[in-house]
């Protein structure tokens, strides 16, 4: 059985790792070309983010069907291959599984919205309040209202995120076994690893109005979380042990994660928790400009490294992912320090009692965009909100100034492998800008370099 607490794992974003047909988009195919510059840094999972069928309003975390490849990253042949590929090089594959909420494509919210009654089940309509606006005044984390209005239906539907992904009904059981459904399916294609989309979100509380906040203390470590996760770890991961799992956990608090990633709650492996990712915000408010309080991001660390040592709970430890900005230029210095800044940042997480996880890209330092304008940016959230911050009074150069320092872009931008054209991401056109600095940050001027930042990482990843 792996030891899921003596690994490490390399989180790939397919769609801006490596492209191979060269239609600027990154592939399986691409992943499956880089399998030995991951081998050289000796990690032994690769988590890939998801690339299964997506309108991609959300990049994928829209998922219209959960059991095919979309187009734009290959066809099931190329996942197979990446499949073998991987094994022969004693890598796992951890797969992303969006199970809070699914695309507004999908075939089950296509026959809700037709009038299907058993599939409006698989979602949560609510009819408006007696004034006709929505039942709650929840916020979306995309922005905007956390309701849809269907005029034909003269009912709503609850989406936390993007209007095009409606949250799924996890109260009816038919639901909870779809999904145990596509976990074992994707268990039979031989994954080893699962990362479950903000998964302490599925359980809805009460649907009243939040006089507090934006309502996430309503559907956030709700009433059946717990019981529905240890339901799906029986119905399916939990049933073959070389399986490590990890939840991405919003807003959470410790003692739910004693639960979650409790070593004998029969949950999860471990749990993503983000509360050190919150010191550069007010609060919950992430779309401000405020100094980084390091005092705090140092507590926040220590207490979750004792809390959860106390309570036979584990970690998953990391500084950032596709949603965050780059660690380097967020918590080091990406001018004079860069390197020793970089070899800092990572010392602490691989020194941190957990499972670290690499984001594509920062084992060779990279930074944060170098965009100048809104027309570079592509993420949704970031799009809603510098819309958002202008309706709110702020001028276009202080939105933007504000989009630039958070913006999820920050972490999206093409992996950077040599010098040549683009990085060498792509032959074609990037989806999204490459960093100017890429003759600089490359993975292959630092290949051979004893004292590059991607050798250090080399040596925690062994160590
Ligand atoms: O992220 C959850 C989430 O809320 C993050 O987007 C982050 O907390 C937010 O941007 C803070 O403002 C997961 C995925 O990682 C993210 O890419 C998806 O957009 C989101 O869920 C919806 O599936
Ligand atoms: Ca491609």
């Amino acid at each position: 059985m792996t030891d899921f607490r003596k690994s490490t794992v390399y989180q790939i974003y397919p769609r801006s790792f490596y492209d191979t047909n060269g239609d600027g988009f990154g592939d399986l195919k691409g992943v499956t070309a880089k399998l030995d510059y991951i081998k050289e840094l000796g990690v032994d999972y690769i988590w890939m983010t998801p690339f299964f069928v997506s309108p991609q309003y959300d990049n994928g975390y829209d998922v219209e069907d959960y059991y095919n490849i979309d187009p734009r990253y290959g066809t099931m042949e190329d996942f197979e291959e990446l499949s073998r590929e991987a094994q022969k090089r004693g890598i796992k594959l951890m797969l992303d599984m969006v199970f809070n909420h699914t695309s507004s494509n999908h075939e089950w919210f296509q026959k809700a919205l037709a009038g299907d009654e058993k599939y409006k089940n698989y979602y949560i309509f609510k009819k408006g309040k007696e004034d006709g606006s929505a039942p709650t005044n929840w916020e979306s984390k995309f922005g905007g209202s956390a309701w849809e209005y269907v005029p034909e239906m003269d009912e709503y539907y609850l989406h936390l995120f993007h209007v095009k992904q409606p949250d799924l009904n996890w109260d009816n059981p038919k639901v909870r076994k779809e999904v145990q459904k596509v976990v074992r399916f994707w268990m039979s294609k031989g994954v080893k690893g699962f990362r479950f989309d903000v998964v302490n979100l599925i359980s809805k509380d009460k649907f009243e109005d939040d006089f507090e906040g934006d309502g996430r203390r309503f559907y956030t470590d709700g009433p059946n979380v717990h019981q529905y996760l240890k339901e799906l770890n029986a119905e399916s991961f939990g049933q073959d042990a070389e399986i490590i799992t990890v939840g991405e956990m919003s807003s959470t608090s410790m003692e739910n994660c004693f639960e979650y990633a409790g070593e004998d709650s029969h949950e999860l492996s471990m749990v993503f928790i983000f509360h050190h990712l919150k010191v550069d915000f007010m609060g919950n408010e992430k779309w401000v400009l405020v100094p980084t309080d390091f005092q705090k991001l140092k507590d926040i660390l220590f207490s979750w490294q004792i809390g959860m040592a106390k309570n036979h709970a584990w970690n998953a430890v990391f500084w950032c992912n596709h949603d965050q900005p780059r660690p380097v230029s967020r918590f080091g210095d990406e001018g004079k320090y860069w390197k020793k800044s970089a070899k800092m940042l990572a010392t602490i997480i691989h020194g941190l009692r957990g499972t670290p996880y690499i984001y594509q890209g920062e084992e060779i330092g990279m930074t944060n965009t170098d965009f100048t304008d809104i027309s570079q940016f592509r993420d949704v959230e970031s799009l809603n909100h510098y819309e958002i911050l202008q309706q709110k009074g702020l001028s276009k150069e202080d939105a933007f100034r504000i989009i630039q320092i958070h913006s999820r872009d920050n972490g999206r931008t093409p992996m950077q492998w040599n010098g040549e054209n683009y990085g060498g991401f792509t032959k074609g056109m990037p989806w999204i800008g490459v960093n100017e600095n890429y003759t600089k940050i490359n993975a292959q001027s630092q290949l051979h370099d004893e004292t590059s930042i991607f050798n250090y990482y080399k040596k925690l990843v062994a160590l």
